[in-house]
């Protein structure tokens, strides 16, 4: 700790150009990596407008009229919200009215002011950390930029161009949507694509901004992340710790690499570099003179406090803290958040199948990756700050999601989203940001995303969360024929020619930037023989697949078991998020299930028409908004939970991980929507969030019966080591007669499945079943199994019963079997399980804060 005081203190003395309060310096110094150069914010006193193209642009800049307050990092879209120009985006139908604003040109305006002693520093950089997409900068009248990738953070010396006193920082954005569809002329024409207009496959700009099937189309423009100005002698431009953890687990070396700028000013510096544990003591120091351009050290740790994903072990953290300094004192210093993990995805055959595994191991322990992909979690990315971040990756954790796939259409998500992942122990799977389409690979697009690779993979390589790079998401599934993986050169000749990028260009700018951390060309990818999708990728016996036969392809949910691959990264089921959600975007007038609203608000092309066979084929439908809002939920959580119970149940142990990860789609939404996110818009968990929490926890218990088999038993310990347990197995019939009842001592080997009875299926359909698993007498895991299509079971009056035992606890009970026991509640009441199914003599025990009996409404099937 006294360490940390001591860096602390020298940061703050380098900082009175920027006068911050010492607690917010001292969060940021603990909370993310700052450097310690002078750094002024830039985002104070912007204003926009809309580009008038009657006048020349210079007068545009200085004319008097209609501009407006801007934020920075923003976007048009919020600011024109703020100032009462536009009506709410996400509200009923507005988004047809907003689509203007993607097709004008935008001017942004600010002026700071500097004085001759900031001047004197030997260089000023301006810093861009994002522009959203085509923006020329000028600074003081002289164009010093123009970028067209919103993902690229630039930084350029500008000393020559400041002056003493105001200066003035010009922006203009044009439009995304239209010179995009200018480049797409120019450059060969339309390419294929699934979701939205073809010219996003030109625009290196998020690709769901031009609207998804669970998206509106907002095209933004603005800059979506910081301006600041940065002043310095001497700066310590990036630091690099590929570290590795031994075999053995039980030491580390840490090579760091040091890239100093402005190295000529310091080469009588030395540079040091500090590693303080988790508790903040100094464990390794080494100080070396600084080499001119890149300077290498080496850090040796004998005890090393490993980093895990939450659920296996803790997340302790280790600061590195890297410091320039000459006679004069300290030049630069720069700090380095670190978490020490072995990390390995690991392909190797299988037993008793075909193909090989696919699955993750952080310290030697192979992980079951039960997760969900990430979009981004707003229209307006710039809304969403580390509070909001935070809560909905607390929902994760909370959920026992272990993997989160940041999906391709998307965006790098901020640092925050990351630190925290970090902090909470959440894996990520990184997509680069290509989705659904034939991407083009002209030299000025290859150029263009090498740049961006390679900014981002600087960015974010030092987080121990991020454990794989994927090259696209679904490129290699829409190439369909056009993917010949005979081809393997000259890849811009063929009909595919985006392979360069995913087999050449991301593979060598993660090789040299970031070798630790493994490549994957997409999602899905894996050759093999077996593909039932159509796809030459989706090969379920290698690499990952996406099962999309479900829905997409209108198979029943109950076939998931059959449709597992060794990693299935994406699968999903649409849901209606629920009522007090649609009351936040439909007008009451248009609270009935196929309303142009709610239509409006499934962007899936022919989505609610496909809700409708899942429901007519399974549960009784019902006409009534709040009754049709619970069927598709109902459906949601039945199909998700079936899919990830006979996932898991095949990671079967060494040499048997036959499935190794399910992710579902999407755990979040950008906008309030029916969509396959299993939490909407407003953080509020649908039914299948907790049916997916119990089958993701440490562990599970699962019953199953397929065709003309019996009826199976088996059970997950998600522990790494052996554990005894009690099964208890009872059928009940649906008046709540006690037919059948047994129970066995097991004991379940670590970290896999295991199958645990064979049952013969009752007669009829007046039965259910279930399991339960105790552990020292308390109940961990519960299953059920019933006869199906529930449409046709009688289903009398289960006469549930909701007792408060405490202030933060409840107790729901049923005289009679109760299938998906839903209690909702207005306000931010958080359940810690929900959708039960409710058996005789078993009570279940639920937390919850701010209970109150009177506002929750309970819904169960057949009610
Ligand atoms: C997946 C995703 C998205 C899409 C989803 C649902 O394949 O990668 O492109 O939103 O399907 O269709």
């Amino acid at each position: 700790m006294k360490g940390r005081l001591k860096e602390f203190m020298v940061v703050e003395a380098l900082s009175g150009w920027y006068a911050v309060q010492k607690q917010a310096l001292f969060t940021a110094f603990f909370e993310r990596n700052v450097y310690s150069v002078n750094y002024r914010d830039l985002s104070a006193g912007w204003q926009l407008k809309q580009r008038n193209a009657e006048i020349a642009l210079n007068d545009d800049f200085v004319s008097a009229d209609t501009w407006i307050a801007a934020s920075v990092p923003g976007v048009v879209q919020l600011d024109l919200l703020a100032a009462g120009k536009i009506p709410a985006p996400f509200e009923g139908l507005n988004e047809t009215q907003l689509q203007w604003i993607g097709e004008c040109d935008w001017l942004y305006r600010t002026t700071f002011s500097l004085t001759a002693e900031d001047l004197a520093h030997g260089a000023l950089q301006l810093c861009f950390d994002g522009l959203d997409t085509y923006a020329t900068v000028w600074l003081n009248d002289t164009q010093i930029l123009q970028s067209d990738n919103m993902f690229v953070p630039y930084r350029l010396d500008v000393k020559a161009l400041l002056q003493e006193g105001n200066n003035e920082l010009h922006i203009l954005f044009e439009s995304a949507l239209l010179r995009g569809k200018e480049l797409e002329e120019q450059n060969g024409g339309k390419l294929p694509l699934w979701n939205g207009d073809s010219s996003r496959l030109y625009v290196r700009k998020a690709q769901y901004h031009y609207g998804w099937d669970w998206g509106p189309i907002f095209m933004t423009a603005g800059p979506w992340r910081a301006i600041h100005l940065e002043a310095y002698e001497v700066r310590i431009a990036d630091v690099h710790c590929p570290y590795e953890v031994a075999e053995d687990l039980s030491s580390a070396l840490l090579p760091i690499h040091v890239q100093i700028e402005n190295g000529e000013r310091s080469t009588a510096a030395e540079l040091s570099v500090a590693l303080y544990n988790p508790a903040g003591v100094l464990v390794a120091e080494q100080t070396v003179p600084v080499q001119s351009e890149r300077t290498d050290v080496q850090l040796t740790l004998e005890q090393v406090e490993l980093w895990w994903p939450h659920g296996y072990g803790e997340q302790p953290l280790y600061r590195l803290e890297t410091i320039v300094r000459d006679a004069q004192g300290v030049l630069d210093q720069h700090s380095l958040v670190l978490g020490l993990r072995r990390l390995g995805l690991i392909q190797h055959a299988l037993q008793d199948e075909p193909g090989s595994s696919f699955y993750f191991e952080i310290n030697n322990t192979p992980i079951f990756c039960g997760g969900a992909n990430w979009i981004p979690a707003d229209s307006f990315t710039t809304s969403i700050d580390r509070a909001r971040y935070r809560q909905w990756l607390q929902l994760a954790v909370d959920g026992n999601m272990t993997m989160l796939r940041v999906w391709g259409g998307g965006i790098f998500e901020d640092a925050t989203f990351y630190e925290l992942c970090d902090e909470m122990g959440i894996l990520i799977w990184q997509d680069f940001l290509f989705g659904c389409g034939i991407y083009p690979a002209v030299d000025w697009f290859k150029q263009s995303v090498r740049t961006e690779a390679e900014a981002n993979v600087r960015l974010l390589r030092h987080h121990p969360s991020i454990v794989l790079w994927c090259g696209n998401n679904e490129d290699y599934a829409i190439a369909g024929p056009k993917y010949d993986p005979t081809v393997t050169e000259n890849f811009e000749e063929t009909a595919f020619p985006a392979r360069v990028i995913y087999e050449q260009i991301l593979p060598q700018v993660c090789a040299q930037l970031d070798p630790t951390r493994p490549y994957w060309p997409g999602s899905p990818f894996g050759h093999g023989p077996n593909h039932p999708q159509g796809s030459k990728v989706d090969d379920t016996t290698v690499g990952d697949t996406h099962v999309w036969t479900v829905w997409h392809g209108g198979v029943a949910y109950q076939d998931y078991y059959k449709l597992a691959g060794r990693f299935v990264s994406e699968f999903g089921m649409e849901a209606f998020p629920v009522m007090e959600t649609i009351k936040e975007f439909a007008p009451e007038s248009e609270w009935y299930p196929q309303s142009r609203t709610l239509d409006f608000h499934n962007k899936d092309a022919g989505g609610p028409r496909r809700l409708a066979p899942y429901i007519v084929d399974n549960v009784r439908v019902a006409a009534d908004l709040p009754g049709y809002i619970y069927n598709t939920q109902f459906i949601q959580s039945e199909a998700l939970g079936s899919a990830i119970r006979g996932w898991r149940r095949r990671w079967q142990g060494p040499g048997r991980e036959y499935t190794a990860g399910a992710l579902v789609w999407q755990l979040n939404d950008c906008w309030p929507v029916t969509s396959w996110a299993v939490v909407d818009y407003y953080l509020r968990p649908k039914p299948a969030y907790y049916t997916i929490k119990r089958e993701l926890a440490r562990y599970a218990v699962g019953l199953a019966q397929h065709e003309s088999e019996p009826v199976h038993a088996w059970a997950v310990n998600g522990e790494q080591r052996e554990v005894q347990f009690e099964l208890e197995l009872r059928t009940w019939n649906l008046a709540g007669e006690l037919l059948d009842e047994q129970s066995q001592t097991i004991v379940l080997p670590p970290n896999q499945a295991s199958e645990l009875a064979t049952l013969s299926r009752p007669q009829g359909e007046n039965w259910v079943m279930q399991a339960r698993l105790l552990k020292d007498k308390a109940i961990v895991a519960r299953a059920t199994l019933w006869p199906e299509p529930f449409k046709y079971l009688s289903l009398p009056d289960p006469e549930i019963e909701i007792e408060q035992i405490d202030e933060n606890s409840i107790s729901v009970t049923a005289k009679r079997p109760a299938k998906g026991v839903w209690l909702n509640a207005p306000g931010n009441l958080t359940w810690s399980d929900n959708m039960l199914d409710v058996l005789p003599n078993d009570p279940q025990i639920i937390q919850v804060k701010g209970y109150d009996a009177s506002s929750v409404e309970i819904t169960w099937l057949g009610k």
